[in-house]
């Protein structure tokens, strides 16, 4: 067996978890001397240095009046993996997210019969618990889970959600996500925190997509009642379609002079050590790769009891928990823990230390190595 593994990386571009795994996963590959082409729509929002043994191979969009805003992304990646494949040799296709790229792997490998082509898919979170159960995609989610030669799941809880929604008995692999602990540190720059709260007010953070599931009015709520005795600033890192409602909620509670919104940040390990608390209500969350990154900078998370949250965070030690919509409960937590230093900073340590014996990048990404190579071995066994 060839000892250089050639992978097809399979994501969205977009800033979002599920491209964020599979981005640092490829550039760890080709660190590692293995290549990684990453077939996607566009650059992928996390790839930032060239690494050499990184490619990427950009999807082609059709415009035909006939599809009007409908191009066949699907069928145009399968056409890609397949060309990919057979340029570069791949020895496997690891498509991350599954709708709808566990389809199109599976169409490129047929067409690529006889030649072997093996397939993994990474489920990550909505596109089980979400999008995926929906009636318009439930069936296809379920036989591309059937189809792939190998299935992995972010947390303990997809797979046990995965297995109740589609009823399959089909073995899936827990690999849970991973942060690169010396990119992701406490080390704080004073100039971004002076400029984020320049009368050195606390800083409570958020970052993710705006999208509703992620709660962001249950930010700004909880913000409002912590800023009315605490000095502090409210910093939402991302952008999405609840932005505006999140600035309309602020202006209501009178806190809108305390709220800053930065946008999509490519840089948030910059950002996450100067804040003091991280807060993330979501309604749904798989794993929660945002607290992971805020814990391996120090940050203590307030967060929900839900999904794959508490294999993350441990309530009480590295930070608290609170059904998502319970405002009062993250106010209370948050407020406690903004005022009392030493406790703030013993959870942030140990927030730290939980990121570094549980989900360090490099470890993580042996296991992966180690589930492709056992894909190979079974296809030449
Ligand atoms: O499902 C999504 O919201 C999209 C996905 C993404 O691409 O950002 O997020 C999911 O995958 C992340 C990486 O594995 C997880 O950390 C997130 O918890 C998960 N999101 C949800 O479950 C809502």
């Amino acid at each position: 067996m060839s000892e250089t593994l050639r992978v097809g990386m399979v994501c969205y571009p977009t800033p979002g978890g599920s491209g964020v795994v599979a981005t640092e996963l490829g550039m760890s590959l080709a660190a590692r001397g293995h290549e990684a082409h990453f077939i996607t729509s566009s650059h992928p929002s996390r790839l930032r240095a060239y690494e050499p043994g990184v490619f990427l191979h950009k999807v082609d969009s059709v415009d035909y009046p006939l599809f009007q805003q409908h191009s066949p992304y699907a069928l145009g990646l399968a056409v890609k993996i397949r060309e990919v494949a057979v340029q570069h040799d791949l020895d496997v296709i690891h498509a991350h997210y599954a709708i709808p790229h566990a389809a199109s792997a599976y169409l490129a490998r047929e067409m690529l019969r006889p030649r072997p082509l093996r397939t993994m898919t990474t489920l990550h979170g909505t596109d089980i618990t979400l999008v995926g159960a929906l009636p318009s995609y439930h069936e296809m989610t379920r036989f591309s889970i059937e189809h792939s030669d190998h299935v992995t799941a972010v947390s303990e809880f997809l797979r046990e959600a995965t297995r109740r929604e589609f009823r399959t008995e089909r073995p899936i692999e827990v690999i849970p996500n991973f942060v690169d602990t010396s990119t992701f540190r406490p080390d704080c720059r004073p100039r971004i925190r002076e400029r984020l709260a320049p009368a050195g007010e606390r800083v409570i953070m958020h970052v993710s997509n705006f999208r509703p599931v992620k709660n962001l009015l249950v930010v700004v709520d909880v913000f409002a009642g912590v800023a009315a005795d605490i000095p502090s600033r409210l910093v939402l890192v991302g952008d999405g379609p609840d932005r505006d409602r999140a600035e309309r909620r602020a202006r209501e509670h009178g806190v809108a002079d305390r709220v800053v919104f930065l946008g999509d940040q490519e840089y948030v390990a910059d950002l996450l050590p100067a804040a003091d608390v991280f807060l993330l209500p979501s309604g749904h969350e798989s794993f929660g790769l945002a607290a992971l990154e805020a814990m391996a900078c120090g940050v203590p998370v307030v967060g929900s009891r839900i999904g794959g949250l508490p294999e993350v965070i441990v309530d009480g030690e590295t930070g608290f928990l609170c059904d998502p919509d319970d405002v009062a409960c993250m106010r209370q937590l948050v407020r406690d823990l903004l005022t009392d230093e030493i406790r703030r900073r013993d959870m942030g340590r140990r927030a730290r230390e939980r990121a570094q014996r549980h989900f360090e990048r490099d470890r993580i990404v042996e296991r992966y190595i180690d589930a492709y190579r056992r894909l190979i071995a079974e296809e030449s066994g």
